[in-house]
């Protein structure tokens, strides 16, 4: 694979990184994005289950997708893609992952500065006095459990539509990408807001934005670079060139 000479110029002589990630980075690791044709939501409706309202409604029913969908996190692991990116701390200064995955698959893979920015799958907490059960082990999947302090229910911490990005997660995500040299831009499709500001806000404070996808988004027209590709393709044959640049 070649990539532009001057792209791994800029890449190599840059100290800041920031990692912008996206649902298509987990898709080599057997895990739905949410948009396009194989996406979750092309079956699902998000206002029916990723909202508060609809986990209220029936949260018996919203539970046990979630349930569904951290069995398959957790039966599958990190693609080459992760890794790379976990690579790139032996490689730059300063490393910063910001995700907008809740599948935990970047530390997993070893990355140690991720900022989650919609939350982790495997966490939860009480949504009446919002003691934390980080580390549930339910018994059964298909009801939602309750709270033992208040009998509450227990909803896994992620951030649905129409609620806030945790606030010192999304200042850190805003600071690393506003210090960043390069801001990789990795399987998302850029839509879901305040999310999508961060690689705008990078390049407004001059970061060269390197976008990795396997097709053209929203951010297309907006990044300098785009690498058109598989992110667990693309990845780990940059890393290993800019590796053998060092
Ligand atoms: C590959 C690949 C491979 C595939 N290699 N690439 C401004 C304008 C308009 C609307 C709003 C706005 N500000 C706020 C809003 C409302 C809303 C929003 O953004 N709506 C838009 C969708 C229109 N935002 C919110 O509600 C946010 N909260 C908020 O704003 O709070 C303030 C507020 C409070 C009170 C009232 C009003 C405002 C919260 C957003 C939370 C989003 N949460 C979700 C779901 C979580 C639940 C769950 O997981 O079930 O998070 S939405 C969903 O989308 C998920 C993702 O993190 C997020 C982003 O999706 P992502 O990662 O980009 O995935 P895809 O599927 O879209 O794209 C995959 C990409 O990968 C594609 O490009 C593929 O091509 C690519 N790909 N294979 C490389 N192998
Ligand atoms: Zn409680």
């Amino acid at each position: 694979m070649e990539f532009d000479k001057r792209l791994l110029s800029q890449i190599k002589a840059a100290n800041n990184i920031v990692f912008f990630t996206g649902a298509g980075i987990s898709a080599e690791s057997g895990i739905s994005t949410f948009r396009g044709k194989d996406g979750l939501w092309n079956k699902l409706k998000p206002e029916e289950l990723a909202n508060f309202n609809a986990f209220l409604k029936n949260p018996d029913m919203v539970w046990e997708w979630y349930q569904l969908r951290k069995k398959i996190i957790d039966e599958n692991k990190p693609n080459p893609g992760h890794l790379a990116i976990a690579d790139c701390e032996n490689i730059f200064e300063n490393v910063t992952v910001i995700t907008q995955n809740v599948d935990n698959l970047h530390r997993r893979a070893g990355s140690k500065n991720v900022l989650e920015l919609h939350g982790n799958i495997e966490k939860n907490y009480c949504i009446k006095c919002k003691t934390r059960y980080d580390d549930l082990k339910s018994t059964n999947d298909k009801k939602v459990p309750k709270c033992t302090k208040c009998g509450g229910l227990i909803r896994p911490d992620i951030v649905w539509f129409g609620e806030m990005l945790p606030l010192g997660v999304f200042e850190a995500a805003e600071k690393a990408a506003m210090n960043s040299d390069i801001c990789f831009v990795v399987g998302t499709s850029a839509v879901v807001f305040p999310a999508a500001n961060i690689p705008q806000l990078a390049r407004q404070y001059g970061s060269i934005i390197v976008e990795i996808n396997i097709e053209a988004t929203e951010l297309t027209s907006y990044a300098q670079y785009s690498l058109f590709g598989a992110a667990g393709v693309v990845l780990p044959e940059l890393v290993k060139q800019i590796n053998e640049m060092k």
